[in-house]
């Protein structure tokens, strides 16, 4: 693949750990990795949004199964006493935001106790550019210049890599018709509030009036903008030191995931149908409260 090539992105001795949510990019992901060559384990992390994470896990255990492939499971319920509906009516934030926190922290984690030297996401083409179209809408300088394909290891974080950035939604779901791969095709129900969504409708009707546009914007930030914005993010300068609670590398005194952990798992549990509206999550986080 080119981008794996291109970014320098992973070597053939490389522990790879793929994030695997059942869906048709990351399910991609792990095939197209397998089949050339590399060494790659599965992570699914049950995220409790009812039926939809039922579904989801049962693509990715059937994927696993069938490719005879290892599949590290974690369950944020059962192993941390919170799902992400109940996170957001604790935090009173879009489902999506303790979502991303939660599947970050985890995804490090897996990684970093599993002894994997690179942590694999499917983002695609149309996940990247919708990200910079957010970014460079509020002139994020410190998100634009973290926005690679590519982040290396540091400080307790596992090197990142991202190899689908060159090719599409349709383009991975095609691969996945070709290669007999049952994913899972529902969208979450509780992504209301995600601006990317927004941002994709928006590059999508760009793209139907000027074919190539998506293509350019994303390619041509990272060829002609990245190289300029290098070392202008302030990530890597802050001092990080341990969570208090979890030990995890952290700018705080506790990480943003013990800080969710420790709001949720307080709480009795939130159904998937009361987080739909936004402002149902307030009324619902004072009365689950125990
Ligand atoms: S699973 Fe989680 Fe996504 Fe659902 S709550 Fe948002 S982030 S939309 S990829
Ligand atoms: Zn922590």
């Amino acid at each position: 693949m080119k981008a794996i090539e291109k970014f320098d992105m992973l070597h053939v001795t490389d522990r790879v750990l793929v994030a695997v949510s059942g869906g048709k990019d990351s399910l991609a992901v792990w095939d197209l990795l397998t089949e050339l060559g590399y060494q790659a384990d599965g992570l699914y992390v049950g995220l409790g949004i009812g039926e939809y994470s039922d579904t989801s896990g049962a693509h990715a255990r059937r994927f696993a199964d069938e490719h005879g492939l290892k599949l590290i499971e974690v369950s944020l319920r059962d192993e941390y006493g919170y799902d992400v509906p109940t996170a957001a009516a604790a935090t009173n934030r879009v489902p999506c935001s303790a979502c991303g926190i939660s599947k970050r922290h985890l995804f490090d984690k897996a990684a970093i106790d599993g002894g994997y030297n690179v942590l694999v996401t499917g983002h695609n083409l149309d996940d990247e550019a919708a990200v910079l179209l957010g970014n460079t809408l509020r002139w994020d300088i410190e998100y634009l210049a973290r926005q690679l394909p590519v982040l290396p290891a540091r400080d307790g974080f596992p090197k990142k890599v991202k190899p689908l950035v060159r090719l599409t939604e349709r383009e991975m779901a095609a691969w996945c018709i070709v290669r007999g791969i049952d994913y899972l095709v529902d969208e979450c129900p509780i992504a209301a509030g995600n601006k990317h969504l927004a941002y994709k409708a928006v590059l999508n009707s760009v793209e139907h009036e000027s074919p190539g546009s998506k293509a350019a914007f994303y390619l041509n930030f990272l060829e002609n903008m990245s190289p300029l914005l290098a070392g202008m993010s302030v990530a890597g300068k802050d001092s990080l030191h341990s969570c208090a609670t979890c030990g995890a590398p952290t700018t705080g005194e506790n990480c943003a995931f013990c800080s969710i952990v420790g709001k949720a798992a307080a709480l009795d549990p939130v159904p998937v149908e009361c987080v739909l509206g936004k402002s149902v999550g307030k009324s619902l986080s004072k009365r689950a409260r125990r």
